[in-house]
C-alpha cells in the first residue's frame, strides 16, 4: 500500500510538471470537466485528483482526460501528430484512440496493481485501441472482452506498445488483467 500511494503521488507530480499548457486548456475547456463529471456519475469510488485525472483504488488506478489539441492535428503542414507512448515506469496503460491517443484527445486508464479491472468500473469499457506496458520484470497485461457468458482473451500487451490493437480487437476492451 505504501508503494502504491507513493506511486500515486509520482505520477501526479509528472503529470502536472510535463505537461501545464495542456493542464491551462484543459481549465479554460469545460468538456474535459465534463467528461470527468460523466465518469464520475457512471463509477463509484474515484476522485478527481487534478483538472484532468480521476484516482481510484488508493490511487493505483488513474484516468486521464485530454480534450484534443489542435496544434497537434491540425498543423499547417498537414502533418499527423502520433503520440509517444506515455505510460509511467511500473504502470500498464489503455488508451482509448490509435497511437496513444493522437491528437492528444481521448481517455488513458492506467493501472499500478498486479490485479484484475473491470474496465466499466472507470468509464473504459469498450473503448481501448491502443496500449503501453510500462512494467518491470517483464510483466504481462492481458485484455479481455465479456461476451456476456465468459471472458475471452483479445491480446497479451508484454513490455512494450502497440499504437493500434486492430479492428478485430477495437473498442471491445472490458477488463484487463494488470500482470
Ligand atoms: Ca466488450
Amino acid at each position: 500500500m505504501c508503494a502504491a500511494i507513493a506511486a500515486f503521488a509520482t505520477v501526479a507530480v509528472s503529470v502536472a510538471g510535463a505537461q501545464p499548457a495542456s493542464a491551462e486548456d484543459s481549465a479554460s475547456d469545460g468538456s474535459v470537466q465534463a467528461q470527468i463529471n460523466d465518469i464520475l456519475a457512471r463509477t463509484t469510488g474515484g476522485t478527481q485528483i487534478n483538472e484532468n485525472q480521476i484516482a481510484w483504488d488508493d490511487g493505483t488506478v488513474v484516468v486521464t482526460v485530454t480534450a484534443g489539441d489542435e496544434a497537434a492535428g491540425g498543423s499547417s503542414s498537414g502533418a499527423v501528430s502520433a503520440q509517444a507512448p506515455d505510460c509511467d515506469y511500473q504502470w500498464t496503460c489503455l488508451y482509448e484512440h490509435v497511437d496513444f491517443n493522437n491528437y492528444k484527445r481521448g481517455l488513458t486508464a492506467a493501472f499500478y496493481a498486479c490485479d484484475f479491472f473491470y474496465l466499466a468500473d472507470y468509464g473504459l469499457q469498450d473503448m481501448a485501441s491502443s496500449w503501453h506496458n510500462n512494467q518491470s520484470g517483464g510483466a504481462v497485461s492481458t485484455v479481455y472482452d465479456w461476451t456476456g457468458d465468459g471472458w475471452v482473451v483479445l491480446w497479451r500487451s508484454p513490455p512494450g506498445s502497440d499504437a493500434w490493437v486492430g479492428s478485430s480487437v477495437n473498442d471491445r476492451a472490458d477488463g484487463i488483467w494488470a500482470c
